[in-house]
């Protein structure tokens, strides 16, 4: 069985997403996600001038052989464009190997840990009366867990924060809108917020925060200790974690969980976070560290040092990577949680697909190989159009992390 045909398919049905199609010589079709919001045209031209050629007439049965020759074979490893490219071959040959094995993914990977994968969604408007609204609908929705964010008093905007609690992924225009951030009026309102959240909702809904990478090691430490009274879950990215051993300032000083990592590519990227147990949930997900193949090696190294799974999935990454994500977090042992916030109608038509929300879980797809799809003829009505992630500035004009 080799691979005949591969194509790259960008569409834009309301936000940027890029697609890797693969079929076999027998007619078998094999999905993966390649989208890196605002910066989707490098992964799709990496993929088309440089791997496309490389796969037609490939075996497509030998994934990890795939996988590592599309790695070493580049010579220059690991980043966020070459890791998204292979993710998206290491998923569809994965789809594919379900398919003829005529088995969901998840039952190749081990079979299930556990009945569904429990998610949490996203709570947030500008004000604290707003926020217990969108928290008391989200609980409604039937979600366990909840990730909280609020507007602060004398800034514009913020990480986060809509003004109708939607949940928040700017799509952007093509030139990157700029905010303005102060990390001490931030600082000053945080652990308001969440107290009024305890007292109304009490201990049991999980709660989660992302400080979006905006805080030095010893802010971020503040802010974990001011928190610890209203338990939460996780305090998502304190700092940036290129300095991966800055994190052990912050853990001398607060035993408020942290998660990291949506931006990593590789293992490389949190091998000293995880080895020293500097965090607790790590938060690769499948389209930008490597596909199942690598992102299961992450987690498998967690696994040995007690840190837990807690995939990035907003809807900058398709229902392809979801779908995908879905089948890791049921197999795994060491799973913790699954960011999730739905699609729209317009992107779920583009990938059909047959995962499931109940009861706070989602349930992977039964069918053999992932469950989801891109539908190529609606997947053309929608063009690609340029989008950029916003840039962040203090409030001297400084240029800060967004
Ligand atoms: C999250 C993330 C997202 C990213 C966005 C850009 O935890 O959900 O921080 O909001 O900013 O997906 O890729
Ligand atoms: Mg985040």
């Amino acid at each position: 069985m080799k691979i005949a045909d591969a194509r790259v398919i960008v569409t834009c049905p309301g936000r940027n997403f890029v697609t890797l199609k693969l079929v076999t010589d027998d007619g078998v079709t094999g999905v993966g996600d390649a989208t890196l919001v605002g910066r989707e045209i490098a992964v799709a031209s990496y993929l088309t001038e440089h791997v496309v050629p490389l796969l037609i007439g490939r075996e497509a049965d030998r994934i990890e052989d795939t996988w590592q020759y599309l790695y070493r074979g580049a010579y220059w490893r690991r980043g966020p464009v070459t890791m998204s490219a292979i993710a998206a071959v290491d998923t569809a040959l994965w789809d594919i190997k379900g398919k003829v094995a005529g088995l969901p993914v998840y039952q190749l990977l081990g079979g299930r840990s556990r009945d569904g994968v429990t998610v949490y969604g996203h709570a947030n408007a500008p004000t604290v009366d707003g926020l217990l609204a969108e928290m008391a609908h989200h609980l409604d929705l039937g979600y366990r867990a909840i990730r909280v964010q609020c507007g602060v008093p004398g800034l514009a905007d913020t990480y986060g924060v809509t003004q109708d609690g939607a949940a928040h992924e700017p799509t952007g225009a093509a030139v990157p809108a700029e905010t303005v951030w102060s990390s001490e009026r931030y600082l000053t309102h945080v652990p308001s917020v969440f107290a009024q959240v305890r007292s109304e909702f009490g201990p049991e809904v999980k709660l989660l925060h992302d400080v979006h990478h905006r805080l030095t090691p010893i802010e971020a430490a503040r802010l974990g200790k001011a928190l610890e009274p209203y338990a939460l879950t996780w305090l998502e990215d304190p700092v940036p974690a290129e300095l991966q051993e800055g994190f052990r300032l912050i853990r001398q000083h607060t035993t408020t969980p942290l998660a990291v990592g949506e931006v990593f590519n590789t293992v490389w990227d949190c091998q000293q976070l995880i080895t020293e147990q500097l965090i607790d949930y790590v938060r690769a997900t499948v389209v930008h560290a490597g596909g199942i193949t690598h992102l299961r090696r992450i987690f498998d190294l967690a696994h040995l040092y007690h840190v837990r799974s807690g995939s990035h999935g907003t809807t900058t990454l398709s229902p392809v990577c979801l779908a995908a994500a879905l089948h890791l977090d049921v197999s795994i042992p060491n799973f913790g949680l699954q960011e999730y916030l739905p699609h729209t109608e317009a992107t779920d038509a583009v990938f059909p697909h047959s995962y499931r929300f109940a009861d706070g879980c989602l349930h992977p797809s039964e069918e053999p190989g992932l469950g989801v799809d891109i539908d190529e003829e609606l997947a053309a009505r929608h063009p690609y159009r340029p989008a950029s992630l916003p840039v962040n500035r203090l409030e001297d004009c400084t240029l800060h992390n967004w």
